[in-house]
């Protein structure tokens, strides 16, 4: 297809136009790089922005459900959502976490809804330079709402964190009275925590849950990018659908407070900075895994080995070579 006619079709919320350019910048292909690219620089021209909302937790929490139940109320209010992944361990796997769209049975029948899977990625680095560039395409595509899914898999979620306006943590009422082993790190990313499966059996737990983890986020440092009672933790029952409008309703006063005081801006701009120099520091260390650099490497080393080279002086011939490369 040629690339105006994917952009203007893009440009008017054509989903089949809008999967085609998820396809294309998450090829591999040198000339469907170059493509993306200009395709990325038309759709970005127009500015349009959503409120990125990210999403993490473990498996089991009811992540899916929860988008699912979620994204059915926002739709129902008009709103048009998408829904994008991002999952480290579809390569093990062979899978990916939205591979059970059966999950999402409702929402994929919307019209106004939009859920891309995530494909089988390599690493890292590669998943979040797609996420990030079909999070671009979606804000064109006019959506108002982008949900970005991970499971809480090493870095995944700081990926997340770093590509969202508003970052939640999905969880389910633990047993006893530990904070169910999440890492100080997570805690201190999360603008929002959901204590999910806050019905039946489990609505006890879910408030104990919730009080202990209101708690916690009360003793940790005071963010800047948070107004009074940020950030919060409160109860959810996708299933039962209880608590998800009272959840947008906190999401939606964060954001405005966000736009208001300017901390959206900076947030995106420093996400931007941010993305930039690990773009640069991805794109330098596969410079370094061609047989070439390999290569030169192991020459230089032995050198090192030998003496005939100090390591501070074969590092600054091998930098160069990267650079030069
Ligand atoms: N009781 C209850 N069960 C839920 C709720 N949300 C999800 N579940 C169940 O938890 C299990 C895992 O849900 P799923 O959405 O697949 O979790 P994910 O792995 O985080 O995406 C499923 O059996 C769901 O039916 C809820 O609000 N209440
Ligand atoms: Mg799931």
């Amino acid at each position: 297809m040629e690339l105006d006619s994917l952009s203007d079709r893009i440009l008017n919320g054509d989903r089949r136009a809008l999967a085609r350019g998820i396809t294309l910048v998450e090829s591999g292909r040198a000339d469907h790089r170059a493509q993306a690219t200009e395709l990325l620089t038309r759709l970005t021209k127009e500015g349009r922005q959503a409120l990125r909302i990210g999403l993490s937790g473990t498996p089991g929490v009811g992540k899916s459900t929860f988008i699912e139940s979620f994204g059915m109320m926002l739709t129902g209010q008009g709103l048009r959502v998408a829904v994008l992944a991002v999952d480290p361990s579809s390569t093990r796997s062979g899978g990916s976490i939205l591979g059970d769209k059966t999950r999402m049975e409702r929402l994929s029948r919307e019209k106004n809804a939009f859920i891309r899977p995530s494909p089988s990625q390599s690493h890292l680095g590669g998943v979040a330079r797609r996420t990030r560039e079909a999070i671009a395409l979606c804000e064109a595509a006019g959506f108002d709402v982008v949900l970005i899914e991970t499971v809480g898999v090493g870095q995944s979620e700081t990926v997340v964190s770093e590509l969202s306006d508003l970052f939640m943590l999905l969880l389910a009422p633990a047993g006893g009275d530990e904070l169910q082993g999440v890492k100080r790190g997570i805690m201190e990313m999360a603008d929002m925590i959901l204590v999910n499966k806050a019905d039946g059996d489990l609505k006890s737990a879910a408030t104990r849950t919730c009080a202990d983890y209101s708690g916690a986020l009360r003793l940790l440092r005071k963010r800047p990018q948070d107004p009074e009672g940020f950030p919060k933790a409160m109860t959810v029952s996708a299933v039962e659908e209880h608590g998800l409008a009272q959840a947008w309703e906190e999401m939606q006063s964060l954001s405005k407070w966000r736009r208001e005081n300017g901390h959206w801006e900076v947030n995106r701009a420093t996400q931007a900075q941010y993305w930039f120099e690990q773009e640069v520091r991805s794109a330098l260390l596969a410079r370094l895994a061609t047989p070439q650099a390999r290569s030169e490497m192991e020459r230089l080393g032995s050198q090192v080995s030998t003496g005939q080279l100090s390591p501070s002086v074969a590092a600054e011939h091998m930098l160069s070579a990267l650079v030069a490369g």
